[in-house]
């Protein structure tokens, strides 16, 4: 399948992803036919696009900072090092080792990652408040190819408004993972919106598989969005799609939704309901022109 991406998201418990208002960089590598390669894309919320530094070598010492408009109290960052625009990117790409974190009052913090096609959870000592984040790479992962590169970075903090990820997903059942990544259920709720979920059941549509989402605690949840299906238009046609759900929650309550067979973002609310647990159970399927996989890119809880 054409589509980018693993993320085994480990997502901190209670947090709430920060906006970044804007993002700098000493600099990019610059821009090809198909794709750019600026800083903007490290907040795109996609994994297939990313910021490649633009000096000789590796880059070592090139930096990217975030801007967050006004202070923030941050508790962890999660970083998709090097370019996950399928594996092969990832391996072109040198992805960073050492990650030296310098905060508005000039205290910096040094992280280091390791070296492997998952998404990176950094946690801060202690939460720092401060309205800019600054990056600078200390050492490297070797790529095939000279650049550095980081697909995509998030802030979080402890505010607990607007929509936020599972802690952890489990699922009915997996695809395989090929070239292009992997389809795990942790896709389907890791804030990414091209990285999906798809139902390995070779003997079905897709019809009764189910995914689980935990939350890590007990928290009030008035509603989901999904991204029901693939990500991109060409491929949302290709896979299987809900049309229908039955939703489960850990206090014994269930609802029935229905999908619109569309590509974009939907919301279900609900009456509010507090709760560590919720099982989307798949009851109705439309067919894809292509793969008969069922698919979902994002899921999202409201508080
Ligand atoms: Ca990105
Ligand atoms: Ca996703």
């Amino acid at each position: 399948m054409i589509l980018p991406l693993i993320a085994l998201l480990v997502a901190p418990v209670e947090a709430a992803s920060v906006r970044v208002s804007e993002w700098t960089s000493s600099s990019s590598a610059a821009p090809t036919d198909a794709r750019s390669f600026e800083v903007s894309n490290l907040s795109d919320s996609k994994l297939g696009s990313a910021w490649v530094e633009g000096e000789d070598g590796a880059g070592l010492g090139s930096w990217v900072m975030a801007d967050f408009g006004s202070a923030r109290t941050l508790n962890t960052i999660s970083v998709w090092g090097s370019h996950w625009y399928n594996v092969d990117y990832f391996g072109h790409y040198a992805r960073p080792k050492t990650i030296v974190a310098e905060y508005a009052d000039g205290k910096t913090e040094e992280f280091t990652l390791h070296d492997e096609q998952k998404v990176q959870v950094l946690r801060l000592k202690a939460p720092v408040q401060t309205q800019t984040v600054k990056f600078r790479v200390r050492a490297v992962y070797s790529g095939k190819g000279p650049d550095t590169g980081i697909s995509e970075v998030k802030f979080f903090d402890s505010a607990v408004e607007g929509p936020f990820t599972a802690a952890s997903v489990s699922a009915s059942s997996e695809a395989v993972g090929d070239a292009d990544g992997n389809y795990g259920g942790q896709n389907a709720s890791d804030g990414i919106v091209d990285s999906m979920w798809c139902e390995g059941n070779t003997s079905s549509d897709g019809t009764g598989e189910w995914l689980e989402l935990a939350l890590g605690t007990k928290r009030q949840v008035s509603g989901i969005k999904v991204r029901a299906g693939a990500p991109t238009l060409d491929l949302f046609k290709a896979v299987n799609r809900p049309t229908t759900a039955s939703l489960r929650f850990s206090d014994g309550s269930s609802e029935s939704i229905v999908f619109k067979d569309m590509l974009f973002e939907q919301t279900f609310t609900f009456s509010p309901r507090t709760i560590d647990r919720v099982k989307l159970n798949f009851t109705g399927v439309k067919k894809g022109e292509k793969y008969d996989d069922l698919c979902v890119s994002e899921i999202t809880l409201v508080p």
